[in-house]
């Protein structure tokens, strides 16, 4: 497969970080929100052992924030989410699909209750704030939308608590996973949660103040010597074997939560009052007609570019495979799919053609590990 660059603009924006990341040896971008997201520094095998082994600074600024204020905030955040979050507490992150009237998922953000008034949506790639303001507007709610200058920068891997208490000293450790506080670093005050995108470990830093930021992001690397400190981006393989969810990539509009396994973040039962509600409490009556599983295939190289059918013995359409690595864990390659009813149970055989070939493989539960 032949690649080509990236024709930067104002509208393909850079991130605080990117002229870091640029001499450190970043070789891919994708993009994500109107935003420069780094896709890869050499080998993502060699970056997943890394990762696996030792920390990581991510540039995530492309992780955007929806920021709603005001006397109705609560009230529209919760519009435009199936989780409940009337029991939701300050300082706290939770993880929440937003849904259309028709129970289409429209992205997977981690929503931050900064206070009662005030949140922070950290998006996957839609555009969340139209659909917010268009919300607003539509319901007359007194609110402020906005996307404020906030740049994540995210240290993940077993050894980013040893290099953050380092920096911020004992108190940073006693934060627990999806809990956030305020941090000091060269006299500016951080957001800072345990959370991120992989399941190694670490944290990321929510950072308002660009200059300060870059310091932070300088002095990580200068003193995070002796943890083999690398850059790095999320990575493809560490997040399939985890089981992360991409939207755009494992799901889109055409799903909806049910489908994605997101049952433990629907709350349909009490009286709270959200957009999709009437068609999820249909779906849940209804049954589901495909559902998002793993996938292991025996062979040992996939690039995918889009999604893939897979297929029966009698060549029948039984899913489709959104999402692919080579894991070194399983040596073999591992995806994630949407499969009809009824082959989406574990043991069902597979048969897909990569490179050419037909391959065989089986349905497994998520995550992988
Ligand atoms: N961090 C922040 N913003 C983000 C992401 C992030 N925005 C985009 C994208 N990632 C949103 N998607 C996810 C998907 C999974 C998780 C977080 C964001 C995640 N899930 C955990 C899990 O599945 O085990 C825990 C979820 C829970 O149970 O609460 O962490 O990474 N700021």
């Amino acid at each position: 497969m032949k690649n080509f660059s990236i024709a930067k603009s104002r509208r393909l924006r850079g991130t605080p970080y990117t002229s870091r990341i640029e001499k450190q040896g970043v070789t891919a971008y994708t993009i994500y929100n109107h935003m420069l997201l780094p896709a890869a520094f050499g080998s993502t095998e060699e970056s997943y052992h890394h990762l696996k082994e030792h920390v990581q600074i991510w540039d995530v600024a492309a992780e955007r924030q929806v920021e709603i204020s005001g006397k109705d905030s609560a009230k529209l955040v919760q519009l435009m989410t199936c989780r409940d979050l009337s029991k939701s507490k300050d300082g706290r992150c939770y993880y929440c699909p937003i849904i259309d009237d028709n129970a289409g998922l429209i992205n997977d953000p981690v929503v931050l209750r900064l206070n009662e008034n005030k949140w922070w949506i950290s998006l996957a790639d839609s555009d969340v704030i139209l659909f917010a303001k268009g919300l607003a507007i539509g319901n007359k709610f007194d609110v402020k939308i906005s996307e404020p200058d906030v740049d994540i920068m995210a240290v993940q891997g077993p050894k980013s608590f040893k290099l953050m208490e380092k920096v911020f000293g004992d108190k940073i450790i006693n934060l627990k996973f999806f809990g956030f506080d305020y941090f000091e670093f060269g006299g500016d005050k951080h957001l800072i949660a345990r959370s991120g995108w992989s399941k190694q470990g670490g944290y990321e830093i929510y950072v308002e103040h660009n200059d300060s930021g870059l310091k932070l992001y300088d002095h990580l690397f200068e003193i995070g010597k002796e943890f083999n400190v690398k850059p790095g981006c999320p990575n493809l393989i560490e997040r399939i074997e985890s089981g992360l969810l991409s939207y755009g990539n494992d799901m889109d509009n055409g799903d909806n939560p049910y489908e994605c396994n997101f049952d433990k973040y629907i709350n349909i039962d009490n009286d709270v009052k959200f957009l999709g509600k009437e068609k999820l409490k249909k779906i849940k009556t209804e049954g589901i007609n495909r559902k998002l599983v793993g996938v292991k295939l025996n062979t040992d190289k996939i690039s995918l570019t889009g999604s893939l059918d897979l297929i029966d013995q009698n060549k029948n359409i039984i899913g489709e495979l959104r999402s692919a690595c080579y894991s070194p864990h399983f040596k073999k390659v591992i995806g994630i799919a949407m499969m009809k009813k009824p082959y989406w149970n574990g043991d069902q055989d597979v048969k897909a053609m990569i490179n050419g070939e037909i391959c065989v493989g089986k349905v497994c539960d998520l995550p992988f590990i």
